[in-house]
C-alpha cells in the first residue's frame, strides 16, 4: 500500500520537473488530482481494503494529496513570477559570482613605490604629526613673515600658533633637532593646503626627502633623483633640472621629466612644452642648519619634496587628482 503511495508521488514529481509552462501543470493536476485523477482513484479504492488498513491508507493518500496541490501551485506561481528554476532553464556551466579581494589604494600603492625605491638607496622612512606649530612648518624653514604661503588663503589654521601641515618638511626638522649628520630620511605623509581644481585638492599626500653629510654636493642631488626616476618610469626616461626657488633651498631646482604622453613632441598633457615637473628640489638653505644647530662650515645636504598623486597621475595617465577621492570602485579596480 505504502509504495504504490511512494510510486504515484515520485512519478508526479518527474512529470512536474519536466512540466515547464502553466498548462502542463494544470494537466498534472487534472491527472493526479481531477475527479477521475490517480490519486481521487484510489482515494476511491481505499473501501475495498481491509478495514484494519483502511485507517492509514486513507491517511497517507490525503497527505500526498495535499502535498502534491500544493507543489501544482507552488510551481504555477514560480512561472507566473518569473522565477523559473526549471532544470532546462539552470545552465550550471555559468562561472559563479566573482568574488574581489580589496586592494590598495593607488595613491598608498604609489607612495609605496616611491618608499621602497628610496629605502633600497639607504634612506629611512619616518612620519610625523599633520597638526604643526607654525615654527615647524614655517619659521624653522626660513619663510620669510610675508611669505604667501602663511596666508589665511593658502593655509589651515587651528590656531594662531598652529597649522595643518602645509608640507612634510616640519617632520625633517624635528629628526635633526634630535641627531647630528649623517641623516638620510624620506617623510611620506598627508598635507593640506587651501586649494581646489582639476590638479589640486585640500588635502593631498607628498614624499619629501633630506640627505645631510660632510661633502654632499648638487651632483649627489642629481644622482639620487636621476635613478629615482628612472626606477619610477623607466631607464629611457629623460630628465632636466630647471632653476627655481623655495625659501628652504638654495640654490633650487624643478625637476621635469620628458612627456610621457608625447615623448617631447608636445601636447595638452605637458602643455606643449615637452616636459612635466615631477619634483622640487634644491641644497638646504643654511640657514635652516643655523635653527637646528648644525655646523654650516661641516655639513651640507641636499633635499625634494614631490606630490604622490601627481606622480600616480603621471604614471597612470589620469587627468583628474578629484577621481582619486571619489572612492568609485570602477575607478579603483582597476589598479
Ligand atoms: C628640510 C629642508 C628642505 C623639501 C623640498 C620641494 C623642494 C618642493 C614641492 C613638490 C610638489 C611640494 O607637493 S609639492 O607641491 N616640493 O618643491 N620640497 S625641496 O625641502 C626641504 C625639506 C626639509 C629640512
Amino acid at each position: 500500500m505504502e509504495q504504490t503511495i511512494e510510486q504515484i508521488k515520485t512519478s508526479a514529481l518527474q512529470e512536474l520537473e519536466k512540466a515547464s509552462d502553466t498548462e502542463s501543470i494544470q494537466a498534472l493536476t487534472l491527472k493526479y488530482l481531477g475527479r477521475k485523477g490517480v490519486v481521487t482513484q484510489y482515494l476511491r479504492n481505499i473501501s475495498q481494503l481491509p478495514v484494519q488498513a483502511r485507517p492509514v491508507a486513507g491517511k497517507a493518500a490525503n497527505e500526498l494529496k495535499q502535498f502534491l496541490d500544493n507543489s501544482f501551485k507552488q510551481a504555477i506561481e514560480t512561472i507566473e513570477s518569473g522565477l523559473s528554476l526549471s532544470v532546462d532553464q539552470l545552465d550550471v556551466s555559468l562561472p559563479g559570482r566573482t568574488v574581489y579581494a580589496g586592494s590598495y589604494h593607488p595613491v598608498t600603492q604609489v607612495m609605496h613605490q616611491i618608499c621602497d625605491i628610496f629605502a633600497r638607496m639607504g634612506f629611512d622612512v619616518a612620519e610625523g604629526p599633520e597638526i604643526e606649530t607654525d615654527w615647524y612648518n614655517f619659521e624653522a624653514l626660513n619663510f620669510p613673515k610675508n611669505h604667501p604661503a602663511r596666508d589665511m588663503q593658502d593655509t589651515f589654521f587651528v590656531t594662531d600658533n598652529m597649522v595643518l601641515r602645509t608640507h612634510t618638511s616640519p617632520l625633517q626638522i624635528r629628526i635633526m633637532e634630535k641627531q647630528q649628520p649623517p641623516v638620510q630620511v624620506i617623510a611620506p605623509g598627508k598635507v593640506f593646503r587651501c586649494d581646489s581644481d582639476l590638479t589640486h585638492t585640500p588635502m593631498f599626500h607628498q614624499v619629501e626627502g633630506l640627505l645631510v653629510d660632510e661633502n654632499v654636493s648638487f651632483g649627489d642631488l642629481k644622482g639620487v633623483l636621476t635613478a629615482f626616476v628612472h626606477q619610477m618610469f623607466d631607464e629611457q626616461t629623460s630628465l632636466r633640472f630647471r632653476p627655481s626657488f623655495f625659501p628652504f633651498t638654495e640654490p633650487s631646482a624643478e625637476v621635469d621629466i620628458l612627456c610621457v604622453i608625447c615623448r617631447g613632441d608636445g601636447c595638452r598633457v605637458c602643455s606643449h612644452t615637452g616636459w612635466l615637473e615631477v619634483l622640487g628640489s634644491g641644497m638646504v638653505h643654511p640657514a635652516v642648519f643655523e635653527n637646528v644647530h648644525y655646523d654650516t662650515q661641516k655639513y651640507t645636504g641636499f633635499a625634494f619634496g614631490m606630490g604622490v598623486e601627481r606622480i600616480a597621475m603621471l604614471k597612470y595617465r589620469i587627468d583628474d587628482i578629484r577621481k582619486f577621492f571619489e572612492n568609485d570602485i570602477r575607478f579603483l579596480h582597476q589598479f
